[in-house]
């Protein structure tokens, strides 16, 4: 762009100084910066400070002349250290960028295919159909199945699941795994090796000559093991509280709780008040109801998170945790409480103490029996149309088969696969407002689960009007594919 605008007067800024200091203007091509060292040119000082040797009076101030000129040339050396600091942070900023866009190519929700730098949705990772071009998405695909967690991986070639050979096995693989499925590596508890079930007759084993590359590449489908075992790998420690539950029994009908008994049970609040339950995963997941967090309540900015505390008196505002991310279930239904699951993802890693632990996600292929012993936690009302119990309440419901659930006299056919039932259908004993978004577990092989989380329901503990739960078994894939896309 040009400029028809003649150029601006000259105007040395040196501050304020008396009338007589001006000196004249430079010549045009004449250094102005002051000369610090000298140069091979022979330089005549226009200055000599003199000091007399025989002053008896304290000595005479440099001139005034002389002042400003070092107070000029200490200014512009300032600007100087300004301008490279400023440059450097510039440098690193650009570094950081360049970095952020090369390693994480993939923005928001996508996951990258590493090797093209493709990006797809979380619901095409591990789904049968290769999306990456070089079937990433489909070749790194594990998960741990069963009551016993054991290690599974896909087969994209056979399109089947296969358990792992512990033969080789190590915590370092155990780890990749853990990672893959998305844990972070702090919470990796252990891998160990458990008989192998009649029903495995063909095996991921590790090739030992395959040298130091890729965990999958490594695994190659065999159908002998030798150890005869095969990997169970805990990626947490879960579902294990440090107070036993008596199998006693407010809720509507149940009974206070005691510090440790239900460690993964958080308190969600806005604006000081309780609104829904939440179940520890990790660290820095959460699992409630995606109704618990519909409208206004999608803001992660207005949620604390408290853990470890029974009464709602001690939960002080301000001290819990801040919420950074909130994730519904894309299929969630505000009318039909379909898919009726969501995640929160704290600012702040969660501090894991004795009363403040995460509960075992259920793995795919574990069976809940039909009349298993559950139990519910929460603050939720103690009567219908009650308001929030001040201390954490909890009781034992069993489930109820869906066929009965969603019988003419119950609910008639509104419970969804997406759904389970858990209560009695005498009624008295029920989850009930307030008790939203908590958890439904069971202890199955001495670890508790997640087996639901509070969804909905007729009134409260009225007959043929049981609880409604989210079905978690149902989740827990969608649950991994989201800690893994928001790492
Ligand atoms: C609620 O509104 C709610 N009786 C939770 C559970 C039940 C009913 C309502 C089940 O949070």
């Amino acid at each position: 762009m040009t400029s028809t605008v003649s150029p601006p007067p000259y105007y040395e800024n040196r501050g304020f100084q008396t009338e007589n200091f001006y000196s004249a203007r430079p010549q045009v091509g004449a250094n102005p910066y002051p000369q610090y060292f000298s140069t091979n040119v022979p330089s005549v000082p226009t200055y000599i400070p003199r000091v007399s040797t025989h002053q008896s009076s304290s000595p005479v101030a440099p001139s005034s002349s002389s002042s400003s000129r070092m107070c000029s040339s200490s200014r512009k050396k300032i600007i100087i250290i300004v301008s490279a600091i400023l440059l450097v942070i510039v440098c690193a900023i650009a570094a950081f960028l360049i970095w952020y866009f090369v390693e994480n190519r993939c923005l928001g929700s996508l996951i990258e295919c590493r090797s093209s730098g493709v990006c797809i949705s979380p619901s095409q990772w591990c789904d049968g159909v290769t999306d990456c071009p070089n079937e990433e998405d489909e070749n790194r695909c594990v998960r741990l199945y069963g009551p016993n967690f054991i290690l599974e991986v896909y087969s994209p070639v056979s399109q089947t699941w296969y358990p792992v050979c512990q033969d080789d096995w190590t915590d370092d693989f155990g780890k990749i795994a853990c990672k893959d499925m998305g844990y972070s590596v702090d919470t990796y508890y252990f891998s160990q090796g458990v008989a192998t079930e009649v029903t495995f007759k063909s095996f991921m084993k590790l090739n030992t000559s395959a040298g130091n590359t890729d965990l999958y590449k490594r695994l190659q489908n065999s159908d002998y093991c030798e150890s005869g075992s095969v990997v169970s790998l805990r990626c947490i420690e879960c579902g294990v509280p440090t107070i036993s539950t008596t199998i006693m029994s407010r809720i509507v009908g149940g009974s206070m709780a005691m510090l440790g008994q239900w460690p993964w049970q958080v308190s969600l609040h806005v604006q000081g008040t309780h609104i829904c339950g939440g179940s520890i995963i990790t660290r820095d997941w959460l699992v409630t109801a995606a109704h618990c967090v519909e409208g206004q309540f999608s803001d992660p900015s207005v949620w604390s998170v408290y853990a470890g505390i029974l009464s709602q008196n001690q939960m002080l505002s301000g001290l819990g945790y801040r919420v950074q991310q909130i994730i519904s279930h894309p299929d969630y239904d505000t009318d039909s409480k379909d898919n009726d699951v969501a995640l929160m993802k704290l600012e702040t890693p969660m501090h894991f103490t004795d009363t403040v632990r995460p509960v075992c996600l259920p793995n795919p292929g574990m069976m809940f029996e039909p009349n298993q012993q559950c139990w519910i936690s929460g603050w939720g009302a103690e009567y219908q149309g009650g308001k929030t119990a001040s201390d954490l309440n909890y009781v034992m419901v069993p489930l109820i088969e869906s066929s009965t659930c969603n019988s003419v006299s119950v609910y008639d056919g509104m419970v969804l696969p997406t759904m389970v039932c858990a209560g009695y259908l005498e009624g008295g004993i029920d989850s009930c407002q307030g008790d939203s978004g908590g958890p439904l577990v069971t202890n199955k092989n001495s670890v508790w689960w997640l087996v639901g989380d509070t969804s909905w329901g007729t009134g409260c503990a009225t007959a043929n009007r049981p609880g409604v739960y989210g079905n978690m078994t149902v989740f827990t894939d969608w649950i991994y594919k989201n800690m893994q896309a928001y790492r």
